[in-house]
């Protein structure tokens, strides 16, 4: 590196001393070497993919340096100089690389998909943008915390075009949190050039839109990048708010190794090249008689041992054995359920009432518990469950979002992630589309990947029978009872309802949270007035009979009482599941195997619904006890209609007896 082009960076070392600017050196000295060595042993097959941040290293040691170590960085796939420069122990991170269980996702996850609370750095999921709002929720907690902290987000100019980057910004501007977002534009997503990838000047001017500072900073100035930062979170710290940062600089090789550069200009390449931060900077460093040619070389002989050294011990670690087990045991975070029996005296309340009262008597008892939702501060939300709960609870731990279900369900990640519960309300459960990536991909996921629990409720208003059509009538519940993950709770009385909403929101693992809108009203029950819970994963049984099993949930469980009460005839187990994930099969079972007769009612449209797999549980399970054919009864195969007599026609309600007579009939 000693024979080098002419400078194209000039620095400005301003009061920076000579310590500080050979510990920027040294430290983007280092993710430069890994990678050198990495390039070969990719070649050699020996680490899994890998993308570079070669030309890209005063970027994320500039801003890592310039952070205090207890604040968090959320970096992206080519920050590995956050990693080093966090001083993460290079064999753990090999064993990352080559998915050992030294690493921190025991051969879960690859590359830089992992996160590690031990030195506060939270790494991406593949989607890219979801980062962004999960840095809002650190931010939210510190704020709230009074940490006075900033955290600190990376993204690519390619992530910028994703939703997730606009509604990240504009959640943090609306509630001043001290965030940096970091935009790494460094010219290509994949093959696509910035031309093709946004049409405006600057990114940094999108912070204007939002309301926000920005800064366009050069990238490659390992000085300009510290000294910038480091001003900027100062001010953060004692002024919090959101602050977007544009970095110039290029990527200097493939999108990932051996995917090569083709389709970039040479020109562009050899201008860049000249722009190198790390050699720019040993070459002023040098000329300025601050770094000399023996201690250059004793800094390269010390990484390349510490390198070394570490990877022999990564490769020297035996590979993962599989364990079923051990696997299906790290999905959900476990902890200890203890039941709050309820003891007190009883009220009638209708669902409405007791949801809202369950979720009342948690923010009572978790100091550390948060709601968000649209129009659930002063307006008490569009079906007044927190009505009041701004004037005892106060607007920080009762939040009116944006529209922005992305960014918030992303939010209440980064509350969990920083210690804090969240609760988020859905304005309607067919909403969650709109956040449908974080949820499956985020919560579900998170614990499995790195063991980072989800600690986030997510309620959703649901179901028909209310003439409001397809976009507000859904129940969706089967969106997710096919993510491991998550949890997945349906109650169809007021009990079960306030009962466990407050055990969803104990639990630390992420639940869905199903409140079917047309029992809200008219389903009422004595419901006793102190807080309780109520265990996860338990069915109750509501009648008993020996004819048949029927097995269901939210409304079906209503319409299936009506029907029996029709029909006095029919001595059955009504089993209503209360939750569906985790599910109570030994109640089914135990109670399909007295009757030999199984009927499931589910208010979704049939296919690839829960009822499904209910059926086939049934038919493996308890095959040699069945008189008949399990029977599943769900609602037409059309999206749910508005027009009363059409949306009538769809629910699985007018099919249900007939149904149950033709099994009995059997
Ligand atoms: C939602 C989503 N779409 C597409 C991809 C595939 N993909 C991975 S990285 C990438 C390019 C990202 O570009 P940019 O954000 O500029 O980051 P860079 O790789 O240039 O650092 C693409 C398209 C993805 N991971 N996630």
């Amino acid at each position: 590196m000693s024979t080098l082009p002419k400078r194209l960076i000039t620095y400005d070392k301003k009061n920076l001393d000579d310590h500080t600017l050979l510990d920027l050196y040294r430290n983007m000295l280092k993710p430069r070497m890994i990678e050198e060595k990495m390039l070969i042993l990719l070649r050699q097959g020996k680490v899994s993919k890998w993308f570079s941040g070669i030309g890209q290293e005063a970027i994320s040691v500039g801003v890592t340096m310039a952070m205090q170590k207890e604040e968090y960085i959320l970096p992206m796939h080519r920050n590995l100089g956050v990693f080093t420069t966090r001083e993460i122990p290079l064999n753990r991170l090999f064993s990352q690389w080559q998915g050992k269980a030294n690493g921190f996702t025991k051969g879960r996850d690859r590359s830089f998909h992992f996160g590690t609370q031990e030195f506060n750095i939270v790494g991406m999921i593949s989607h890219l943008g979801p980062q962004l709002g999960v840095a809002d929720g650190i931010a939210l907690a510190s704020l709230l915390q009074h940490k006075e902290q900033v955290t600190a987000v990376f993204t690519g100019e390619g992530g910028t075009s994703e939703g997730d980057f606009h509604e990240a910004l504009n959640v943090a501007s609306v509630w001043q949190l001290p965030v940096l977002f970091c935009v790494e534009n460094n010219g290509y997503g994949l093959s696509t050039p910035s031309k093709e990838q946004y049409f405006c000047k600057d990114l940094a001017d999108r912070g204007k839109g939002y309301g926000m500072e920005s800064f366009i900073i050069d990238g490659n100035n390992i000085i300009e990048v510290y000294t910038i930062i480091k001003k900027l979170t100062a001010s953060i710290r004692k002024r919090p708010r959101p602050i977007l940062i544009e970095f110039k600089t290029f990527r200097m090789r493939g999108h990932e190794e051996a995917s090569g550069t083709k389709y970039v200009p040479q020109e562009l390449m050899d201008q860049w090249a000249k722009k190198d931060p790390l050699e720019n900077f040993e070459n002023f460093l040098k000329e300025q008689g601050i770094l000399t040619e023996e201690q250059d070389a004793q800094y390269k002989e010390e990484i390349q041992l510490e390198i070394n050294t570490h990877l022999k011990s990564a490769f020297d670690e035996e590979p993962i054995v599989p364990n079923v087990e051990t696997e299906l045991g790290d999905v959900y975070k476990s902890f200890d359920f203890k039941a709050v029996v309820p003891n007190s005296e009883t009220e009638e309340l209708r669902l409405i009432d007791a949801i809202s009262e369950g979720l009342r008597q948690s923010m009572e008892k978790h100091a550390d518990l948060v709601i968000m939702g649209q129009d659930i501060a002063e307006y008490g939300g569009v079906f007044k469950i927190t009505e009041g709960f701004v004037d005892v609870f106060g607007k920080e731990r009762v939040r009116n979002t944006p529209i922005c279900e992305s960014a918030i369900i992303e939010t209440a990640m980064g509350l969990s992630i920083a210690g804090m519960k969240a609760v988020v309300e859905m304005q309607f459960a067919d909403f969650v589309t709109s956040g449908f990536n974080p949820v499956v991909n985020y919560l579900a996921k998170s614990h499995y990947r790195w063991n980072q629990q989800a600690d986030v409720v997510i309620r959703m208003p649901c179901g028909g029978g209310v003439a409001a059509g397809p976009f507000h009538s859904q129940t969706n519940e089967a969106w997710f009872t096919k993510t491991p993950g998550l949890k997945v709770v349906y109650p169809a009385f007021p009990y079960d309802a306030k009962g466990l909403l407050a055990a969803a929101i104990e639990d630390p693992n992420p639940v869905l949270f199903f409140e079917h809108k047309a029992l809200y009203r008219s389903i009422r029950q004595h419901v006793p007035i102190n807080y309780f819970t109520l265990p996860l994963g338990k069915a109750s049984l509501l009648r008993e009979g020996s004819d048949v099993t029927i097995i269901s949930y939210g409304a079906g469980v209503h319409w299936a009482m009506d029907t029996l009460d029709k029909n006095t005839h029919i001595k059955a187990d009504l089993i209503d599941l209360r939750s569906l994930q985790p599910l109570d099969k030994e109640a089914i079972f135990t109670s399909v195997k007295k009757t030999g007769r199984a009927i499931i009612l589910q208010e979704d449209s049939l296919f690839g619904g829960i009822a499904s797999d209910i059926s086939a549980l049934i038919m493996e399970c308890c095959f040699e006890q069945l008189d008949a054919p399990v029977k599943r009864v769900a609602s037409l195969e059309t999206p749910i209609p508005f027009v009363d007599q059409l949306e009538n026609q769809y629910l699985a309600k007018g099919q249900f007896e007939k149904a149950l007579i033709d099994l009995l009939s059997y």
